[in-house]
């Protein structure tokens, strides 16, 4: 039903505030059994790609969209390493306002971009990286009166509430850790403050520890300083200085959780994993995640047989050149039940 239905009063909707909707929200909590075996937890994956433009972005992008009509704004913009420029430009195109994406150029995977153009959004490579192109978007709203709909804008951290609410629905409380990407420190932030909502309405009675992971070529809150030149294969996450860090580091220390690492090999092991064992594809970013629970496990810092959810922010199909770098090429066979038995028979 969309997440303003869904959610409505939760949400600050008006009378005013047209109820846009493209479906998103309601996305799978899917148990992962085999691959929670190996780290000895009960595993969940909150499968963020089953959203109309593959990932968590929808949530907020919707109401940022609905609050910018009700506002009067006459188009959006915004700044994006790919996932927000889709999800802008596709709610853009269905209440059919102009969509402004600054892109860093050539950092963004092809999926997004095509996105991105296939919604019918002007999309503009800024050479540079995102931080700088989310600074150029910030003037570039503040002289033409577009709607900024990156995270800056609260409406995006709100919907993205959403999340949290949907685990706990499904779940009757909330995990022991809850496992998220973290680039900009929105999504973050926005799942802390969910949990506290429901905490509040008296609808969980334990938070969860916030457990948030980066790519070590990007990790500005694991070492605390702005990185000037972020650099990872999981470009979703290639962001050097957080707009949310502040949030973020609140929720990590209220929480009793913490911050932590990956390097990119680490993350394409856990994208193969969560694949392989999981059944589910997910884009690189979204497995930093997996990647660092197994790096906990190692560490003898995971504890046993606890709840754990883990926010799979991203489809993998958005990245499928990163993925093929990492997977052999098929098999090619003569039309012929001969050689057709010929593989189908070796062990
Ligand atoms: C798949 O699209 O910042 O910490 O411009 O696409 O809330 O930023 C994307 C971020 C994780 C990090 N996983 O979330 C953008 C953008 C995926 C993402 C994140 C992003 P935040």
């Amino acid at each position: 039903m969309g997440i303003l239905r869904h959610y409505e009063k939760l949400l600050p909707l008006t009378y005013k505030t047209p109820r846009v909707n493209l479906e998103e929200g309601s996305t799978p909590l899917i148990e992962l059994p085999r691959v929670g075996a190996r780290l000895g937890i009960r595993l969940f994956g909150k499968f963020e790609g089953c959203n109309p433009s593959g990932s968590f972005k929808d949530r907020g992008m919707v109401l940022a969209v609905a609050k910018a009509l009700e506002e009067g704004k006459r188009a959006v913009i915004c700044a994006s390493t790919g996932n927000t420029s889709a999800s802008a430009a596709a709610y853009a195109a269905s209440v059919g306002i102009p969509c402004f994406v600054l892109l860093p150029a050539g950092k963004v995977a092809l999926g997004k971009l095509a996105q991105a153009l296939m919604y019918g959004a002007k999309v503009i490579a800024v050479k540079g990286n995102f931080d700088r192109a989310l600074e150029l978007a910030r003037e570039g709203a503040e002289r033409t009166g577009c709607a900024m709909v990156n995270s800056v804008n609260p409406y995006r951290l709100i919907g993205q509430r959403s999340g949290a609410w949907e685990i706990c629905d499904f779940l009757g409380r909330a995990p022991d850790i809850h496992a998220i990407p973290v680039g900009n420190a929105g999504n973050i932030s926005a799942y802390w403050a969910g949990y506290n909502v429901y905490a509040d309405m008296g609808k969980i009675k334990a938070l969860p520890k916030m457990y948030g992971f980066q790519a070590e070529g990007a990790a500005p809150l694991v070492t605390n300083k702005p990185c000037p030149n972020p650099e990872t294969i999981a470009t979703a996450i290639r962001i050097g200085n957080p707009v949310s860090a502040h949030l973020a580091k609140a929720a990590v220390k209220e929480s009793g959780g913490e911050f932590n690492s990956v390097t990119d090999q680490e993350i394409l092991e856990a994208q193969k994993l969560l694949a392989s064992e999981g059944g589910v594809f997910a884009e690189p970013a979204s497995c930093a995640p997996l990647a660092g629970l197994m790096k906990l496990k190692r560490e003898n810092r995971l504890p046993e047989n606890i709840l754990v959810t883990m926010i799979l922010t991203g489809n993998g199909l958005k990245d499928p050149d990163t993925a093929m770098t990492q997977v052999g090429s098929p098999i090619e066979i003569d039309d012929t039940p001969e050689a057709l038995m010929k593989v189908l028979c070796q062990n």
